[in-house]
């Protein structure tokens, strides 16, 4: 057994608490009785903290745990650590890109059809005997002819890009540089974007640099036609202001992956028509999941043994962080 102290911070799928567990002396967290007294007691000597964070991992958190080389998350958004801190101390922070593209890609078209064709609220009406009873479902509006604005056009907005190819939609792209090589228009201007398209595509990081980018003046240019589809994080957009403008039908509809508190949901938002929820599912399936958590565990295992990590965020990039 290695002597590189495992720390994982709340629930983590079984597959990565077997395996850290068959190589490390590891503790699970969530399961001590008083997690603050069990830092003070035992923070020293903790090398590697895991988990897909939902509360910030930051300098409070990394004063408690001074011997700390990886903080590895479970995911590809790493919104709740201050990796900036962490990279200030030496510390590498992983995370797992990629693996999930694909996965993540497919629930967002998915999502997207469903928000404008209405497939839940057309279940629902079958189950509740309204197809017998009052005749067919009432006619849906259409992808056909309608833009799309890719918001963070990165890897799973480009593999969102070439599923909507696929689809016959038209796109467009906002982030903070023109990509070379790519055909779309590009926006440097969101609310010029919105004005443009029909349907915004929401794929960015969350955390403070994109807090509320989906603001009343996004809106307000996307439309009465236009549709939200957010996979991103749930910061990213402005809920209190976008429920107003379902409610007024200010816009058409939304498709929401991902909640600014969840997974507490407004009942404002439950009790909408005009919007599809999803439990936070966009890498949610065995396939994918099993992926990330196996890059969770071989980067400890990589910077347990004095290697690079595998998956380094731009923000603590090898060799910078302390092997
Ligand atoms: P990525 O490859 O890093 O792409 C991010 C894109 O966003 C880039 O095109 C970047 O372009 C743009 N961007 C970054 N910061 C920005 C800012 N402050 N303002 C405007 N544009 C910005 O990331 P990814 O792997 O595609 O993942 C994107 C995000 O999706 C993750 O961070 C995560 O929050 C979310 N996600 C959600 C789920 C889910 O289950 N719903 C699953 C996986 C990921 P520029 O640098 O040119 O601006
Ligand atoms: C995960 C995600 O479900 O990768 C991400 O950024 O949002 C999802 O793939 C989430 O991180 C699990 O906590």
């Amino acid at each position: 057994m290695s002597d590189f102290k495992v720390l994982i911070h709340g629930p983590v799928m079984p597959l990565i608490a077997n395996r850290l567990s068959s190589t490390f002396p590891v503790t699970k967290l969530w399961e001590e009785a008083d997690e603050t007294s069990w830092l003070q007691r035992n923070g020293a000597g903790i090398r590697a903290l895991v988990g897909g964070f939902r509360s910030r991992i930051d300098a409070a958190v990394f004063d408690r745990l001074p011997d700390l080389r990886i903080v590895s998350n479970f995911g590809v958004g790493y919104d709740m650590v201050d990796a900036v801190e962490a990279g200030r101390r030496g510390i590498a922070v992983t995370n797992t890109p990629d693996v999930l593209n694909e996965e993540v890609a497919d629930t967002a078209l998915g999502l997207l059809l469903m928000t404008v064709r209405r497939l839940p609220q057309s279940e629902q009406y079958l189950r509740a005997g309204r197809w017998l009873s009052e005749g067919n479902f009432p006619l849906s509006p259409s992808l056909r002819g309608r833009t799309m604005g890719i918001v963070g056009l990165g890897r799973i907005g480009k593999a969102i890009a070439r599923r909507a190819e696929a689809f016959g939609l038209k796109l467009a792209y906002y982030g903070r540089n023109r990509q070379p090589d790519v055909p779309y228009p590009f926006y440097s201007d969101l609310v010029a974007m919105a004005r443009d398209v029909d349907i915004l595509m929401v794929i960015l990081p969350g955390g403070a640099s994109t807090k509320h980018l989906i603001n009343r003046a996004v809106l307000e240019a996307l439309g009465p036609d236009g549709v939200l589809i957010n996979v991103a994080r749930g910061t990213v957009v402005d809920e209190t202001t976008l429920i107003e403008f379902l409610e007024q039908k200010k816009i058409l509809a939304a498709g929401l992956d991902v909640f600014e508190f969840e997974p507490k949901i407004p009942p404002a938002l439950l009790a909408l028509d005009n919007a599809v929820l999803l439990p936070h599912v966009g890498s949610g399936s065995v396939h994918t999941r099993d992926l990330m958590g196996n890059l969770v565990v071989d980067n400890v295992i990589a910077v347990s043994k004095g290697l690079a990590p595998l998956t380094p965020v731009a923000e603590t990039p090898w060799p910078a962080a302390k092997g």
